[in-house]
């Protein structure tokens, strides 16, 4: 990558600065207003960038101040299949990968109110959809991206501590095991800085 032609994006005032970022990913358009929609995290926060239109960012919300220095943030996209943004995270607390479902906004697109916190989710809580060996001890780079093996709902690829790629098959709920190896372990992926 040339370093040198990399976009500057302009932040709304109260944005975070971005050399503060410790996370930035692609929601794609959560809201339907056909602009794309960033979640990034700050340390313990979380922010939702809103409105890109290729050259600024309309507004920087805070969705929590609490929490996020211990998670990752997976994948924003429509996991549950409601046509409505979901978030999937991975929590470093307990190892495991939490789906935490969005709830429909009045004016269309998600409500991001129901993504800042589980309680205010759909269903009122987060829900377990990976169960256990997803720490960052083991799972050193995790990806979440559109779908990618033809069933429509989004997949998951994970860099393993021993440097092999995995691809996860999503699922609607949690994971159900269906995972491969698509690279043999080689410690060259470990330093890679993206997959997919
Ligand atoms: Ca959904
Ligand atoms: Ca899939």
């Amino acid at each position: 990558m040339n370093v040198d032609r990399r976009r500057e994006i302009l932040l709304p005032e109260g944005a975070p600065d971005p050399g503060t970022f410790t996370q930035i990913v692609s929601a794609g358009d959560a809201t339907g207003d056909g602009q794309a929609d960033f979640f990034v995290t700050v340390g313990d926060a979380l922010w939702v960038l809103t409105g890109y239109n290729g050259a600024t960012v309309d507004r920087a919300t805070r969705l929590s101040a609490a929490s996020w220095a211990n998670r990752d943030v997976v994948t924003v996209q429509d996991i549950t299949g409601d046509g409505v943004t979901d978030l999937l995270y991975r929590t470093d607390e307990t190892g495991r990968l939490l789906l935490r479902g969005g709830i429909k906004a009045a004016s269309g697109g998600v409500d991001f109110a129901s993504l800042a916190t589980a309680a205010g989710s759909a269903g009122g809580g987060d829900t377990q959809y990976g169960a256990s060996g997803w720490s960052s001890g083991a799972v050193p780079f995790i990806l979440g991206t559109p779908d990618a093996n033809g069933d429509s709902v989004p997949d998951i690829w994970a860099v393993q501590a021993g440097g092999s790629v995995r691809f996860h098959a999503g699922s609607r709920t949690a994971l159900s095991g269906n995972d491969t190896e698509v690279v043999g372990a080689a410690t060259w992926w470990k330093t890679r800085q993206a997959v997919g």
